[in-house]
């Protein structure tokens, strides 16, 4: 392939912005800058098996730097890219607790971040695909840092989400109003391409993807439905179970080939494990574009007007057929 022919996520972010007349650009300055601290964690990511050889958290880099665990090196990697990009009003991260002003001397923008910097933890001393999501939502406050209030939006106000995922290659998906598309990046060149376009989740697909060490807990209409995957209820609509047990790499291979991931309040999390504004508003944002549907087992996650900014939810995203059918069977229908 020529270079010339080469979609890197640069150019498709400057095209996209040249389709729809009326961008400020704003927007596109941000998403590179998600892109760009994708990349450096990404290359952290690589280098995660060697922290313990070459010094694990609390030691001292050949610089004499502190050296971090991953997810506050993925943490200040986001927070330092993106907060002094000047688009930022306020950012939330799943490793701070309250929302984070952009730094003193930066520029205040018009956009809200809202992100979860390695997702899937307990998969990363074990060489298993991780990943970080993100949310954008356009500040509802007019001037100064952003407030509590322009975090604390419905999921349907996002204007772009998206993930990036440290697996076998890191790819970055996102969706901004006109589609879900893929990049891969290209380590030799350092480059996101384009690697799949207008991505659409099949209407019921081949897995289902639920923690059953917990099902002792769920509730009779999530253990109907996975009996019912299973095949309880004939050959019709038998699945297979896939769990990584990291978010986006479940879901991302769920929006690829198909199926349903499912993260049921239990006895163990009664309000649901998983968070609503950066885990899984983002991924429902995402869902809904390329065809698909996410809930909490009763209403739209994308309805769900939040209070908290680490407020938990149920999950069951994926199929849309699939969710409405595990929609149904939790209601008792
Ligand atoms: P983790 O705790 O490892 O960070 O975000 C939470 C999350 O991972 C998701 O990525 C994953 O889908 C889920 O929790 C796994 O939870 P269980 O270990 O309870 O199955």
């Amino acid at each position: 392939m020529r270079t010339s022919e080469l979609v890197t996520i640069e150019r498709f972010i400057i095209d996209q912005e040249r389709l729809h007349g009326g961008a400020t650009g704003e927007l596109s300055t941000l998403l590179y800058y998600i892109a760009l601290a994708g990349k450096v964690i990404a290359r952290e990511v690589r280098a995660a098996g060697l922290l313990g050889i070459l010094g694990s958290a609390g030691r001292q880099n050949v610089q004499g730097e502190e050296q971090q665990k991953l997810d506050v090196i993925a943490n200040d990697a986001i927070k330092d890219a993106v907060g002094r990009s000047g688009r930022i009003a306020v950012m939330v991260s799943e490793e701070d607790e309250g929302p984070i002003p952009p730094p003193r001397d930066a520029q205040v923008g018009k956009y809200v971040l809202l992100y979860d910097p390695v997702d899937g933890s307990s998969n990363i001393d074990v060489n298993v695909s991780i990943g970080t999501i993100f949310s954008i939502h356009r500040r509802v406050t007019r001037d100064g840092p952003g407030e509590l209030k322009d975090c604390l939006q419905p999921g349907r106000k996002q204007v772009a989400a998206g993930y990036v995922l440290y697996g076998p290659s890191t790819i970055l998906v996102y969706a901004a109003g006109h589609g879900v598309q893929a990049f891969t990046l290209e380590p030799n060149i350092g480059e996101f391409l384009l690697s799949r376009s207008d991505i659409r989740v099949p209407r019921t697909g081949r897995y289902y993807s639920i923690n059953e060490g917990n099902s002792g807990s769920w509730s009779n209409g999530y253990r109907k439905a996975v009996e019912a995957f299973k095949g309880a209820a004939g050959k019709d609509g038998v699945k297979t179970a896939r769990y990584i047990g990291s978010l986006v790499a479940d879901f991302h291979r769920n929006l690829l080939h198909g199926g349903v991931f499912l993260y049921p309040a239990d006895a163990k999390s009664p309000r649901g494990k998983l968070r609503l504004l950066y885990e899984a508003a983002p991924l429902a944002f995402i869902a809904e574009e390329a065809g698909g549907a996410a809930s909490d087992g009763k209403d739209a996650i994308l309805d769900i007007v939040p209070t908290e900014l680490h407020q938990r939810t149920p999950l069951v995203i994926g199929s849309k057929d699939d969710v409405e059918f595990v929609d149904r069977a939790v209601s008792g229908a």
